[in-house]
Parts: structure tokens; sequence; C-alpha cells
């Protein structure tokens, strides 16, 4: 069985993760607070993503790296810049260091998030990040291409959509990913021979999406979940609407106009 890390281990979405994975992969955690309910067979380590020297130590011996750490909402430049910028540096650069070849990074949709709802987006397409938060994602994701080009890591990065039991509002619904659909990208970015510096969209098989997801049809993805199951709900609760077009025309939602979260 390989070892496989997941940095930010005491999150909510990589708690939901936890035990979709655990069943192929022996679990590292590591998170810099404590993690929640680890099972015997997770091995939890306390360390800073700030922290080179630990994050070495953390990520020896691992055979791939699922880098969900970091702060994931709009926030102030300082806590962006550590957490999210020198974080995902220092992961990488870890990996690198300590011969780790695989990483599946967790970006965001909000690195595109300024592009209109209106419109339905290839991968390949120029960032619009939304925040301080969509700049870093950004940023991660060029990271996997330097590393992948210039040290022959290999990359998946994936553009997540909302992570929750079920979408709660009408952009969530575009959006939405189900943990087990999200689990399958993760086991696909983990495992996938043709992964050299690949991007794609998190999201489940939505209707209404805005994205065009071929990159990871491509890559064998097979969504089970469908966020228009829970359609009437989502858009009798009517939580759409901010009043302000940059947040409620632009992909992004609320982060468009958010200072911090
Ligand atoms: C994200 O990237 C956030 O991490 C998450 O908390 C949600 O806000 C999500 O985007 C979203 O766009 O709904």
């Amino acid at each position: 069985m390989k070892t496989i890390l997941i940095t930010g281990a005491a999150g909510g979405v990589t708690t939901m993760l936890r035990p979709l994975l655990r069943p192929f992969y022996r679990l590292r955690l590591s998170d810099r607070v404590a993690v929640p309910s680890p099972t015997v067979d997770e091995d939890v380590v306390q360390a800073e993503l700030g922290d080179l020297s630990a994050l070495r130590r953390v990520v020896a011996g691992v055979d791939g790296i699922v880098h969900f750490g970091g702060y994931s909402r709009e926030a102030d430049w300082a806590t962006i810049h550590d957490a999210n910028i020198v974080g995902a540096y220092n992961v990488f650069e870890a990996a690198r260091l300590e011969g780790v070849k695989r990483i599946v990074f967790a970006s965001s949709n909000h690195v595109v998030g300024f592009y209109p709802r209106t419109q339905t987006m290839p991968i390949e397409v120029t960032v619009r990040p939304d925040s301080r938060y969509g700049l870093s994602k950004a940023f991660g994701e060029a990271l996997g291409s330097l590393y992948a080009d210039k040290y022959g890591l290999e990359v998946l990065s994936i553009r997540i959509g909302h992570v929750l039991p079920k979408p709660f509002d009408k952009r969530r619904l575009a959006i939405w990913i189900s943990a087990r659909d999200l689990a399958q990208l993760v086991r696909i970015g983990l495992e996938h021979p043709e992964i050299r510096n690949q991007v794609i969209y998190g999201m489940s098989d939505n209707k209404r999406a805005w994205w065009d997801n071929s990159n990871a049809f491509r890559l064998g993805y097979k969504p089970v979940d469908r966020s228009e199951d829970y359609a009437a709900e989502a858009i009798a609760a009517d939580r759409d609407t901010t009043g302000d077009p940059r947040a409620d025309l632009n992909q992004g939602g609320e982060f468009c106009i958010a200072e911090t979260m």
C-alpha cells in the first residue's frame, strides 16, 4: 500500500476525504492544529507549512502528497501570504528535496472567479482571480507548472468548486462536488500514469455547470453525483443575491466583493 501525506488534515474537506481514501492508502496526516479522531492506521504529525525543515521530515518517505493545507477563504494579505504562498512553496520544495514525485494540489474555482456566469470555460483560460485567496491558488497552480517542467514532479491541480454533502444555493448548483467525486479525482491525481502537470475542475455531474471539464474526463473521471438532484431545495433557499453585480453576475460569488470572510 502506498503512503500518502494529506496536509490540512484537520479541515472540513480533508475530514470528509479521509475515510474515502483510507481503503486505498496508508495515510499520514499533517496540520498545525489537532487532527480530529485519527484511526489506529493513520499516522498524525503536527507541522507548520511555514517551517520547511519540519515539512521535509513530514514528507520524507511518502509516495505522494495531497496538499489541502493553508487558508481556505478570503483574508488579509499576511494570512494568505504565509499560509498559501509560503506554505505551498514549502510543500513543493520539500517534495523536491525529499524525492516525492506526486502532488495533488487543492486549487480553487476562485482562480477564475471574475469570469461571468454566462461563460462556459475550458481550463486553458487566463486566470481571473476574484480575491487574494484566488490569487494564491493561481500561484499554487503555477508552482505545479514550474516543478513539473523544471524538476520532473507530477502534479494534478484541482480547481475545486464547493464540497459539501449537498449544494445550498444556485451558485453551488453549478460548482458543487460531492466528497466521493472529489476522492475519485484525488485518486486519479495520485495514480494516473500520464500526469505531468494537469489542471482540472473539481465538480460533480452538474447540469448547470460553467466549466468544460474535458481534461478530467480524458483522465477517466466519471462523476457519480449530480447537483440537479438538489436543485428545487437550493433554488427555494433563494440565498444568491447580494445586490452587488460583481458578486451576483460573476462565478466567484461573494469572493468577488469580500475583503475577509
Ligand atoms: C473555496 O475555494 C473555499 O475554500 C470554500 O470554502 C467555498 O467557499 C468555495 O470555494 C466556494 O466557492 O463556494
